[in-house]
């Protein structure tokens, strides 16, 4: 396994083999056995193209030469941040097929968090988009290249300004295809990079297998029933595990389906997707089904085609769920993920109350789950205690982080989650709560660590703490506690002085609360509870 990284103990690893769990495949070969069973049928649909699964795989197989041609191969790490564009899964196919590593970037991050990746990772290329949703990457591309040693190159979507375009990274077509496999990486090799929607000051990257991303896909795929009939619109970035590979993309190529992918979450334009496409499938976050749920009684399209929503990300509160089925007249499926590798999901089979009330089960039988108490004694099943976890899909350590792993994992390597979760009889899991400090913002991760940081680099700010409060619409927002030095600084201040940083709006704080003093644990620690409770916010 690449250096920095942590392997699963060699008897369980083979265990998961003999279970016939890990195939032993890998991602770029399998686009290409998928693109011989289904050659001629449409593969995926974004913007005014689309493609077959011929196509796609030429277009892969262009792309890996060109990736080669430039030197780029065997567990070189590239740093991907684009929109949810064609160029998105080609791309990716192609690095994997190369045994290079994509760096999963969000579109919507900056300075602070590419620069971060970028260094981390020791990236030698990072791709963007020219421009997407008003903002321009090119200067960003600039900023990032000028700042990250190990950066050869910077790919862009588009018009690439200064920089080399996507488009010339293909190679021209009729060349003999080189044997791409032959050297190409092995099944228990890391394929790609998530990001962790973690507790640090910094995103974390997560190393995922092809045995082990393609085992969580195939799993979650079977319960979905995924079939080629399936057509799955990709609503939530790309880049996201959910969208990705729970089923998402890679589980519907991998049955012969469809994917559409969308450029917005809003109802008006992803209905109108789902009538044009015969969209079967999709995912979404709580915040998006809210709008969605508003859209129904007003945007007049056939949605009949829709099998069944996947809700996740965030927690679904029950009033919400149970309005699903009945507005879209398909199954409501909710979703517990992390990037980190645990899924569990609501199954076909279960009754209303049970799939609006729980977050779902396990997709494997060798997913291991202990609920625990803050001092890691099990707790009576039923009892709400911290989540630990292992499997043949999750991670056993972060990439390049030994002193977090440290802590982040147990002595048996069951990753923490940080969430706090209740068992069911039956084996379902709630979530009741989080013990980390992290704020869900629509289903986005914000770090409380990482913003205190950046509002504590200023200079009227002696002391900052983040906390989430309660929101309608997105469930939690980010709320600054501030202790002043001198004047003051005002939120709009803060926030500018945050986006001067380089840090992506999401993370913005969007309520300031000035403090004298921060209430503190037994341990001089900022007591967030107590802090909670008085900025009106919730406990969990
Ligand atoms: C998904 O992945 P991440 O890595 O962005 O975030 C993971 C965290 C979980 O630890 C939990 O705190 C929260 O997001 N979460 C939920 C939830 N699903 C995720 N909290 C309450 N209810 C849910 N249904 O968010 C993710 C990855 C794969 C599939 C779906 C979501």
């Amino acid at each position: 396994m690449l250096e920095g990284c942590v392997d699963w103990p060699q008897e369980t690893a083979e265990r998961y083999r003999k279970l016939g769990l890990w195939q032993g495949r890998t991602l770029g070969g399998e686009l290409r056995d998928w693109a011989g069973r289904h050659r001629d049928r449409v593969a995926l649909v974004g913007g005014d193209r689309r493609l077959t699964y011929g196509e796609l795989d030429a277009w892969v197989d262009r792309l890996a030469r060109g990736l080669r041609a430039r030197g780029i191969g065997r567990d070189d790490r590239v740093v991907v941040q684009l929109p949810n564009l064609v160029e998105f899964v080609a791309l990716s196919f192609a690095l994997y097929r190369v045994g290079a590593l994509p760096v999963h970037a969000l579109p919507a991050h900056r300075r602070s968090e590419v620069v971060h990746l970028c260094g981390h990772a020791e990236a030698v290329a990072y791709v963007v988009a020219d421009r997407y949703h008003g903002f321009d990457y090119r200067p960003l591309a600039g900023e990032v290249k000028a700042a990250v040693p190990s950066l050869r190159e910077v790919f862009v979507v588009g018009d690439p300004g200064p920089f080399t375009s996507f488009e010339a990274l293909g190679a021209p077509d009729g060349e003999v295809a080189p044997a791409l496999e032959e050297d190409g990486p092995g099944a228990g090799d890391v394929a790609f990079f998530l990001l962790s929607g973690g507790t640090t000051a910094l995103p974390k990257l997560i190393p995922r297998t092809h045995d082990d991303y393609l085992y969580q896909v195939r799993a979650a795929a079977e319960i979905c029933a995924v079939d080629r009939d399936c057509v799955y619109l990709a609503v939530l970035p790309l880049p996201f595990n959910f969208t990705w590979g729970c089923p998402g993309v890679i589980g519907v190529l991998a049955a012969g389906g469809a994917v559409v992918l969308a450029t917005g979450t809003g109802p008006e334009e992803c209905f109108e997707l789902i009538e044009r496409e015969g969209v079967t499938l999709t995912s979404v976050v709580p915040t998006i089904a809210h709008l969605w749920l508003d859209g129904v009684e007003w945007i007049d399209r056939d949605l009949s085609s829709l099998r069944t929503l996947q809700i996740g990300s965030a927690k679904l509160h029950p009033e919400v769920a149970r309005r699903v089925e009945p507005a879209f007249g398909c199954s409501l499926q909710q979703v517990f993920g992390m990037a980190e590798g645990l899924l569990c999901l609501t199954r076909e089979d279960y009754d209303t109350e049970r799939t609006t009330t729980v977050q779902g089960s396990p997709i494997s039988p060798e997913d291991e789950l202990r609920v625990v108490d803050p001092q890691g004694r099990q707790v009576p099943p039923g009892t709400a205690g911290e989540l630990l976890t292992r499997g043949p899909y999750t991670l056993r350590g972060y990439y390049r982080a030994d002193e977090h792993n440290a802590t982040a994992f147990d002595e048996d390597g069951f990753y923490r989650t940080g969430d706090l979760v209740r068992l069911t009889e039956r084996g379902d899991v709630v979530v009741e709560g989080r013990v980390k400090d992290v704020i869900i913002r629509g289903g986005d991760k914000v770090s409380a660590t990482e913003v205190e940081r950046h509002v504590g680099a200023h200079e009227r700010v002696q002391q900052a703490a983040v906390v989430p409060v309660p929101d309608p619409l997105l469930g939690e927002r980010v709320c600054v506690c501030v202790i002043p030095e001198g004047e003051p600084p005002t939120l709009a201040e803060l926030k500018a002085f945050l986006t001067g940083r380089g840090v992506a709006d999401f993370k913005l704080p969007e309520r300031l609360v000035l403090m004298d003093s921060f209430p503190l644990t037994g341990l001089g620690k900022v007591d967030k509870k107590r802090l909670r409770a008085r900025t009106g916010g919730s406990e969990g």
